[in-house]
């Protein structure tokens, strides 16, 4: 690790080996590293050696937006003549937590970079959903980050181990936690997941009580939360931008908006850890082109009758298989088009070069 970081608070922002070991690879004197803690759109709050600074977002460049999200680190330099630092690179994420943006546009949108967990949150009241929990877990393992259940409001739910046992069934082997910010219950279980440098990201919908959360491990009402007398069932939203707080005990914390709904982006890791067992059966039917309908040897039909396969969970695995093929087939569309626009400034470029030949000869 270079000397010139070691002192400093860096490291409480999670600065660790591998990046020290990329940086003196990839750094040029004059630039310094800094770790994105907050997003304000135009602008982007960093944790730098020197304290917090405010950067502006990087303009798009050729067809390449270089997307920057709350948790990254990155290269900072200062150019000539302009006052704020530049963001010239982002330094390889660890895990990264994408969607698919909201909108017509094909889009990635990182919710959460270089987070080692994610805190995947419901309410026992209101919010509770298995087949959103599913969504929540393939996004989580093919984000590279461990997923941590965490059911929130324990004191405005009377069935909190029947709720327990459902999550438990949905996301087998991993941390399930309840959770209540208004009697403290459950909250030891997660206190111990902080600890200095580790990031923790929170996702969910709206109302959750995230940012309820973040106060009650801060120790102090920071975060705007939802007034208490305002129905939490109606969506609204209360946090409009993502923010990495560190903890004063040790350990970063990333607030988040509510998600309206979690669109996938990417899911092969995904669904494979969460729906091997659907997918181990559909690949072991008598018939490779099996339709899962009335086929003889159908070993899903079959598991369905034995009780084996739940039909809600094979009706989330059909519609998410129908979701992903749609954004794989836009996602070919766009790739198409783009290499098609290359392919015309190319020709382009051709042309000109000719008749400079032209001119020259
Ligand atoms: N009864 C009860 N209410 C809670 C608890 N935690 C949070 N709340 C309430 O739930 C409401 C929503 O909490 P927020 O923390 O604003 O929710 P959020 O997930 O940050 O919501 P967005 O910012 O919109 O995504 C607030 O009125 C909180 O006071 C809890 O453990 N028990
Ligand atoms: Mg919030
Ligand atoms: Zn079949």
């Amino acid at each position: 690790m270079k000397d010139d970081f070691k002192a400093m608070s860096l490291i409480d922002y999670g600065w660790d080996d591998r990046l020290a070991r990329e940086w003196s690879e990839r750094s040029t004197t004059g630039m310094f590293p800094a770790r994105i803690i907050a997003d304000y759109g135009q602008m982007f709050r960093v944790a730098a050696p020197s304290g917090e600074l405010l950067v502006n977002r990087p303009v798009a460049q050729f067809d390449h937006e270089l997307q920057v999200a709350v948790g990254d680190w990155v290269a900072l330099e200062h150019a000539a003549g302009v006052a704020s630092a530049r963001i010239s690179f982002i330094l390889t994420r660890k895990t990264k937590f994408s969607r698919a943006a909201a909108g017509n546009e094909v889009k990635e949108q990182i919710v959460a970079a270089n987070a080692d967990m994610v805190f995947l949150m419901q309410s026992l009241n209101r919010d509770f959903n298995m087949r959103r929990l599913e969504r929540y877990l393939i996004a989580a393992w093919e984000s590279g980050a461990e997923p941590v259940v965490v059911l929130t409001k324990t004191d405005c739910c009377d069935d909190v181990p029947g709720k327990m046992a459902a999550v438990c069934a949905t996301a087998p082997g991993v941390a399930v936690h309840a959770i209540s910010c208004v009697t403290g219950e459950g909250m030891a279980g997660i206190r111990q997941y902080f600890r200095r440098g580790v990031t923790v990201a929170l996702l969910g919908s709206s109302g959750v009580g995230k940012s309820t959360l973040v106060n009650t491990l801060l120790g102090k009402d920071y975060l705007k939360t939802r007034e208490i007398r305002e129905d939490d069932s109606r969506g609204r939203h209360t946090t409009s931008r993502r923010e990495l707080l560190l903890l004063p005990e040790g350990g970063l914390i990333l607030d988040t908006p509510g998600m309206r709904e979690l669109s996938l982006w990417e899911a092969d890791t995904g669904m494979e850890i969460v729906f091997g067992d659907v997918e181990e059966l559909v690949w072991s039917c008598r018939f490779p082109n099996c339709t899962h309908g009335h086929e003889p040897g159908c070993a899903v039909q079959e598991a369905l009758r034995s009780g084996k396969l739940e039909q809600k969970r094979w009706q989330s695995w059909l519609k998410l298989q129908k979701e992903l093929a749609r954004l794989e087939a836009k996602k070919e569309g766009k790739l198409r088009l783009q290499e098609k626009q290359w392919g015309r400034r190319f020709a382009k470029l051709q042309k000109e070069i000719i008749k400079v030949k032209h001119k020259k000869s």
